[in-house]
């Protein structure tokens, strides 16, 4: 199975180069490998330049436009090469170890979800209570309103066919920093598409900060609110060919 790996930066000049060398060393020339950075100030993209000319199979890529996760993850899926498509975090949160299994996985399922709350799943090191709480919250609001059946739709590392990408990729929010979710909420509702959840290890960040600010409670509740309403459409137009 042709795979590619997309890694979003902000800020990662500190670790883009531990985490593309150790999917390497894991996994050697197979996965494509794309670092998609949104022009940050610390040097992340002359890291992932120098990496791309020195190693085959990795590519770095410029998001331009106003800078936003979903839009680069979207940027990186849609230059992928790859019939899968993975997206995990550039800084150390997501382990390569775990890419494996949702691989394997993928080999009887449309999308694979990595999950800290299912079998094999979990923390490296304990998250603060509160921590916990606002991402089980989060999960139990995405299970009530989009009635998304998943264990962890807040985990962000997942893999998917692009055949199943390209199905609502025209229906994605650029804006937003949920697009798993988003992307979830829609391939739900297509017929015959297959969605498993697989364990994952939640590690620390290795080096520097997280980029989420406090207004992402706001953003998260539009998302959920743009994501019913687009269920919605969706639901009317597939009765109507029905
Ligand atoms: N391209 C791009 N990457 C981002 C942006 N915000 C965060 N990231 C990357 O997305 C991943 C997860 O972000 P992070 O700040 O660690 O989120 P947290 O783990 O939820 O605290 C990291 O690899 C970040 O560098 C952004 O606006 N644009
Ligand atoms: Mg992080």
């Amino acid at each position: 199975m042709k795979y590619s790996i997309i890694l979003p930066t902000y800020n990662e000049a500190l670790n883009i180069s531990a985490m593309v060398r150790r999917i390497r060393e894991l996994y050697g020339n197979d996965p494509e490998i794309l670092i998609v950075d949104d022009r940050s100030p610390d040097g992340t993209f002359e890291q992932a330049s120098a990496l791309a000319s020195d190693i085959p199979n990795v590519r770095a890529v410029l998001h331009d436009g106003p800078r936003s996760l979903s839009a680069s993850v979207l940027c990186g899926f849609d230059r992928a090469q790859g019939d899968v498509l993975f997206c995990m975090d550039a800084d150390g949160q997501h382990r390569p170890e775990d890419l494996g299994r949702l691989l394997s996985a993928m080999e009887h399922n449309d999308m694979v979800i990595g999950s800290r709350y299912v079998e094999g799943g979990g923390f490296a090191e304990k998250w603060k209570f509160s921590r916990v709480l606002t991402s089980r919250t989060a999960a139990l609001m995405a299970k009530l309103i989009l009635n998304v059946r998943i264990q962890d739709p807040m985990s962000g590392f997942f893999a998917i066919r692009k055949e199943a990408y390209e199905k609502v990729r025209a229906e994605l929010d650029p804006r937003g920093f949920k697009i798993m979710l988003e992307i979830l909420s829609l391939l739900i509702l297509l017929p015959g598409i297959r969605i498993a959840e697989t364990g994952i290890v939640f590690a620390m960040r290795k080096h520097g900060a997280s980029k989420l600010s406090t207004h992402v409670i706001l953003q998260y509740l539009l998302m959920l609110k743009n994501s019913f309403l687009k269920q919605r459409k969706l639901k009317k137009r597939t009765a109507l060919s029905a």
